[in-house]
């Protein structure tokens, strides 16, 4: 039995009744699925499972602004919106929270990791909502899991920060997820292949930068990076870092993006990424064929104006989801 597991038990869809597949709506086709289900056998297909990660505490304990923990709830919402295009031939699910107000992150982020190996085992592509970054963690272990036993997993962030701060004094937090990420791959005896897009200058100390200076595997291209250098030359250094993995997961931290586009997050970002820009990244990084899971962490929708950020977050899910169930049905 999953601990501190939730499955829906009422609908954040408007879920009206409709057999049109020219008019479908996420929200239409969405059904609920219970993972401690014992009868369920993994599912043939392109088969998705959306999974909430109903915490903050991360951003908490780093003394960031709270209201990730609502995250799930807003991009649910604006998800069901979205024009749903696959007919029949792609199954959707919403397979509920993993939620816990009494619960320490590292129970949480346990938890989360034994449901995505639980999805893994069902067939079932997960696509995880934040809650804060201390959601990547515990993906991140529900992933490397599931691999194949020596098989590396290597990670890409979108995201304004790091996250690779030291957790031995405050412990584990929304700014430590990929240290620990990095701990747990060197005690596993494996490299920690860790590309970031997006850091800022401004908001890194130089600890940090120290820190990824000194370690091979870990490459990072600027906010600025981005916005000065040519596409290609992006997409290059991108194809650079997938020429010698197998196995992508990819993290979405929505406090990248400039705060014209992304005023609902815990840590606003003035200088930040383009979102158009992001999506073509995104794009290409899906393509490759080597993504296996992905997340969209921070929305905080007390922070945010008229639904601007959890809609982009949908937004990037949308295009993501296409991709995957392409490459699963060509
Ligand atoms: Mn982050």
């Amino acid at each position: 039995m999953l601990t501190n597991y939730y499955p829906m038990t009422y609908s954040y869809y408007q879920g009206s009744i409709e057999d049109n597949p020219y008019t479908a709506k996420w929200g239409m086709v969405t059904k609920f699925l219970d993972l401690n289900d014992e009868t369920l056998t993994p599912f043939e297909g392109m088969t998705f499972g959306i999974i909430g990660f109903k915490s903050d505490k991360g951003v908490y304990i780093n003394n960031g602004r709270v209201g990730a923990v609502e995250g799930p709830t807003a991009i649910r919402s604006q998800i069901a919106k979205l024009p749903w295009h696959w007919g029949t031939n792609v199954t959707v699910y919403d397979v509920g929270n993993i939620d816990g107000p009494n619960h320490s992150l590292e129970e949480l982020q346990e938890s989360l990791s034994q449901a995505i190996q639980r999805m893994y085992q069902l067939g079932i592509q997960p696509i995880v909502l934040g809650g804060g970054h201390g959601t990547a963690y515990g993906h991140y272990l529900g992933i490397q899991s599931s691999l194949e036993k020596d098989e590396q997993l290597a990670v890409i962030n979108l995201d304004a920060h790091f996250d690779l701060r030291p957790y031995d004094q405050t412990g584990p937090n929304s700014g430590t997820g990929f240290r620990q990420m990095a701990d747990h791959a060197k005690d596993r005896g494996q490299d920690f292949p860790y590309l970031i897009l997006g850091i800022q200058e401004h908001n890194n100390n130089l600890f940090l930068f120290n820190y990824v200076a000194k370690t091979p595997s870990i490459d990072f291209l600027t906010g600025q990076d981005l916005f000065q250098m040519s596409h290609q030359a992006i997409l290059d250094r991108i194809d650079q870092f997938l020429e010698n993995q197998t196995a992508i997961y990819l993290s979405i931290d929505m406090d990248c993006f400039a705060v014209g586009s992304a005023p609902g997050v815990s840590a606003i970002q003035s200088l930040g990424v383009d979102p158009k820009l992001a999506l073509m990244l995104l794009q290409h990084i899906a393509a490759s064929g080597k993504l296996i899971g992905f997340d969209v962490v921070e929305v905080s929708p007390p922070h945010d104006i008229d639904n601007h950020t959890s809609n982009l977050a949908a937004t990037f899910i949308f295009y993501l989801t296409q991709i995957l169930a392409q490459q699963k049905l060509n």
